[in-house]
């Protein structure tokens, strides 16, 4: 199975840690096209190999191309939402996860209120695996 995972890269890396997390968790199911969301050494200012042109043409051939995508969402990310669009929009599975122990986030109702998208709250990242378990037993 493939996986696209989203998470947000110039919206913030605070949560790098937890996308490094979900990614090393899913890799035992999976295989996950994105790996680089999850690497703690890519900062949101970042120099890298590619030009943002070749970036969005490579993740929309490779969203096309996955199962199934996983998002985190508490760190508000225009570049997630777009690609969360064009998910749904393709019929690919989608899992959001948001963390509710975090004060004054509150997530777009773009997604609590999407009726294709599977939102799981977490508070710790026990519940997030044991939800991205389930998505991917659901979805496989
Ligand atoms: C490194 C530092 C700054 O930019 C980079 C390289 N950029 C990206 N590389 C790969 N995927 C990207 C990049 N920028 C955005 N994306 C995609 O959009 C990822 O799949 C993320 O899920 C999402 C993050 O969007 P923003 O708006 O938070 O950047």
């Amino acid at each position: 199975m493939k996986i696209y995972f989203a998470g947000a890269i110039r919206g913030g890396r605070q949560d790098a840690s937890t996308y490094h997390a979900m990614i090393d968790h899913l890799q035992t199911h999976a295989d996950v096209m994105t790996e680089h969301v999850g690497n703690m050494a890519l900062s949101d200012g970042g120099e890298h190999d590619l030009t943002d042109k070749q970036i969005h043409a490579r993740d929309m051939t490779w969203l096309e191309e996955c199962d199934a995508v996983v998002s985190e969402v508490t760190t508000p990310s225009l570049g997630v939402g777009y690609e969360l669009g064009i998910a749904e929009k393709l019929g690919k599975p989608i899992l959001c996860l948001f963390d509710d122990g975090k004060p004054g986030l509150r997530l777009s109702a773009m997604l609590s209120g999407n009726p294709r998208a599977t939102v799981t709250r977490y508070k710790t990242l026990e519940q997030a695996t044991e939800a991205i378990d389930l998505f991917v037993r659901q979805n496989t």
